[in-house]
């Protein structure tokens, strides 16, 4: 990959979230539902946690020296809620604010553009002890949230995302349990959903209010594939599809959701769900794809989604997520031509976890490397057939808490030895610093 082989303004950056990298420990931030989720035995490898992390609290300029030193033009970065406020509403954290302050500069002063996201998983607990994302006041908290980080960074940001990964947020954590709260219920997950778009646009209204711009929304997005052509499977793999890609572009952009979702949630969603559009839809500057991998459906017995994941047959990261570069054409020519319908798409992830190890002070990745290259070829298709990408975030700068995998899964394209914090720059970290040597911004 050569950064001449993407349009002039194309931008190219990495991505982390706080509670992976921070060091949840520090600076006055309050509980959230991952510390509590994470100290209850069964839920993350190891019962591991982001207390400590990648310690980016104290380490952040050394961590963007890197990122500068590589090329890149901007940086992803989420903004933790218990941090700024941490009960979620009330009283702020003057340290919090003034952390994600000397963080906005940091970039800026090296000639990184930030790319904030408002939400990215850790939930302050004491919102969690009312519901969380099951309540409806969560829009007016989040809401709020967004107001009092924004009136503090806000002239700075060159981006600004609300929810990281909404299906994440919503259905793998209170359908299927694998992240915090870890609930298991259909009634609250089409509630979570739900709440989780009124939350989006609520932010949203309030930010273009206060005279933001560049506003976003990030999904992601799992290629579902049939396991046959059999009607069953097919069938299956649509629901999965819907549930998954459908469901949460489908409310900001067409402002409804898609009817194979709605036979199973519809009768769970809080009453008067209809009348919400108006904000879920509100209009955002360009929207984001996170996107890594496909999924084999099969349709099975028992109770909606009547669906089940097998292991496919490709080539596999350390994830065991197999490697399909081709998904990602898909969803961009999906997201623009069905969706989007012409403002800027960025893919906000993208990128692999492998089993990597320092020898002779060098990481050599060379799995990863091929694998950013067959998603930027993909990349390249989509704009040759026409599709607005504007830029593309690898994840992840480093190595970091892999939310229920703890930090055995190693994205990062900077190795993090987490008993020393040491970092060392893997082969792709390398790799880039050739491909975006001539920076032209
Ligand atoms: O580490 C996560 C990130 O927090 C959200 N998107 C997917 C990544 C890899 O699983």
């Amino acid at each position: 990959m050569n950064r001449s082989q993407f349009p002039d303004d194309f931008l190219f950056g990495v991505a982390t979230s706080a509670y992976q990298i921070e060091g949840h420990k520090f600076g006055g931030a309050g509980s959230t539902h991952w510390d509590t989720f994470a100290a209850t035995p069964g839920n993350v490898v190891r019962a591991e946690h982001g207390q400590l992390a990648c310690n980016h609290y104290h380490n952040y300029e050394a961590d963007f020296d890197l990122i500068a030193a590589a090329g890149f033009d901007t940086y992803r970065f989420s903004i933790s809620w218990a941090r700024v406020i941490p009960d979620g509403f009330g009283a702020v954290n003057q340290d919090g604010l003034d952390y994600y302050d000397r963080l906005t500069d940091a970039m800026l002063e090296r000639g990184l553009k930030p790319a904030a996201t408002l939400y990215h998983w850790e939930l302050p607990s004491a919102l969690d002890d009312l519901g969380g994302w099951r309540n409806p006041d969560i829009a007016k908290w989040f809401g709020d949230y967004a107001e009092v980080i924004m009136n503090r960074i806000g002239d700075r940001m060159f981006s600004v995302a609300t929810i990281n990964e909404p299906w994440c947020v919503g259905w793998l954590s209170h359908f299927l349990g694998a992240h915090a709260p870890g609930l298991r219920d259909i009634r609250a997950t089409a509630r979570a959903m739900h709440h989780i778009l009124c939350a989006h646009g609520t932010a949203v209204n309030r930010m273009r209010d206060m005279g933001l711009k560049n506003l976003g929304a990030v999904c992601n997005f799992e290629f579902s594939n049939p396991t046959d052509e059999t009607p069953e499977n097919v069938a299956a793999a649509a629901r999965y599809d819907a549930i998954y890609n459908r469901f949460f572009m489908g409310g900001i952009f067409h402002k409804k959701y898609p009817d194979l979702v709605l036979e199973g949630l519809e009768q769970h969603l809080p009453k008067g769900w209809q009348d919400d559009f108006d904000v879920i839809g509100t209009p955002v500057d360009w929207c984001g794809i996170n996107y890594y991998t496909r999924s084999n459906i099969r349709a099975a017995k028992g109770a909606w989604p009547n669906l089940d994941t097998v292991e496919g047959p490709l080539d596999k990261t350390q994830m065991g997520w197999e490697i399909y570069p081709e998904g990602l054409y898909e969803f961009i020519m999906r997201m623009h031509n069905e969706y989007t319908k012409g403002i800027p798409i960025y893919v906000t992830e993208n990128g692999m976890s492998n089993a990597d190890v320092v020898a002779n002070g060098e990481v050599n990745d060379a799995a990863r490397i091929a694998y950013l290259e067959s998603h930027f070829d993909a990349a390249k298709i989509a704009i040759a057939a026409g599709a607005p990408l504007a830029g593309y975030y690898v994840w992840s700068l480093m190595d970091n808490y892999e939310w229920a995998l703890g930090y055995e899964k190693r994205f990062g394209l900077v190795h993090v030895d987490f008993e020393t914090q040491v970092r060392t720059p893997k082969n792709s970290m390398k790799y880039f610093s050739e491909a975006l040597r001539q920076k032209i911004k």
